[in-house]
């Protein structure tokens, strides 16, 4: 059995992680993020399809230095062997020029999508140090690889996750804990609706006319970085919907 802690589990890639992981029949789930309401929804969801799974969920906003190293310094012992760390939680605000961008815009993405990630990381690393078995997935994006036009500083967090990523795979290296990024393309999830601020049409307008990658389908992805043998790491790993080429180029029907 391994002990799998994810971040941003309340939604879209992190949930699927969840359930996919929970299917595997090998692992006991740490879930956690903002909206207990849904951490609950699944935790019961994955009680009723999963006979013996184990579960514990925590209300945390990654931005919150000190939230962070409490959360993790009080989990109850028998969730304090982590084997594997999803850090999945993230987001965008706003899609606008620099000079028209909104500074709280950037302040939640930087605050959340780089130093929540460290944060969180910080805190859990001497954990991992325990593990015989320890892995940390980074979800970068695409939009760490490129820029595009008004992805500014979204594409600058997920440049910065990018660098974090090899970063903490030198630095780790001693522990022998392994580090992979999984930097997809086009999901399907919770994330434009959230980048509009609740705006679903325009959301929804993303994804028309192709078919997105989904949530499972990331979730998948990891299940199998996570299955590698103990001498084999993948360290990075791009993914894209068929009809994504690169950061700006889709081919919409
Ligand atoms: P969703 O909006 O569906 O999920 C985002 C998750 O992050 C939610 O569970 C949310 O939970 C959590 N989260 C956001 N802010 C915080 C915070 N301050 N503290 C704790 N948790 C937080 O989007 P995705 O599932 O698509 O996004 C997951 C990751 O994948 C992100 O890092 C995103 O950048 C990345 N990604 C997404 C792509 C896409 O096209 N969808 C493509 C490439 C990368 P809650 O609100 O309850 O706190
Ligand atoms: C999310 C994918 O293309 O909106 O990271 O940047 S994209």
């Amino acid at each position: 059995m391994r002990t799998v802690l994810i971040t941003g589990a309340s939604s879209g890639i992190g949930a699927a992680c969840a359930r996919t992981l929970a299917s595997e029949g090998n692992y006991r789930l740490l879930l956690c993020a903002r909206r207990e309401a849904r951490l609950l929804e699944l935790k019961s969801e994955l009680l009723k399809d999963f006979e013996n799974i184990e579960i514990h969920t925590f209300v945390l906003d990654v931005r919150n230095r000190d939230e962070v190293f409490d959360r993790i310094e009080n989990l109850p012992a028998a969730w304090k062997n982590i084997d594997v760390l999803i850090n999945n939680a993230g987001l965008s605000q706003g899609l606008d020029a620099v000079q028209d961008g909104n500074p709280d815009d950037w302040d939640r993405m930087i605050d959340t999508n780089v130093k929540g990630l460290l944060y969180v990381t910080r805190a859990v690393t001497p954990l991992l140090k325990q593990s015989q078995n320890a892995h940390i997935v980074n979800l970068g994006s695409i939009a760490g690889k490129e820029v595009y036009p008004n992805g500014n500083v979204y594409c600058a967090t997920k440049h910065a996750v990018d660098a974090l990523n090899k970063a903490m795979r030198i630095d780790l290296l001693p522990f022998g804990i392994k580090v992979t990024a999984i930097n997809p393309g086009m999901v399907e999830t919770e994330f434009s609706e959230v980048r509009f601020k609740g705006d679903k049409d325009r959301a929804k307008s993303v994804y028309h006319g192709l078919t997105p990658l989904s949530g499972e389908d990331i979730a998948e992805t990891i299940a199998f970085v996570l299955s590698r043998p103990a001498h084999v790491n993948i360290n990075d790993l791009l993914i894209m919907p068929t009809a994504q080429a690169n950061g700006t180029l889709v081919n919409r029907k």
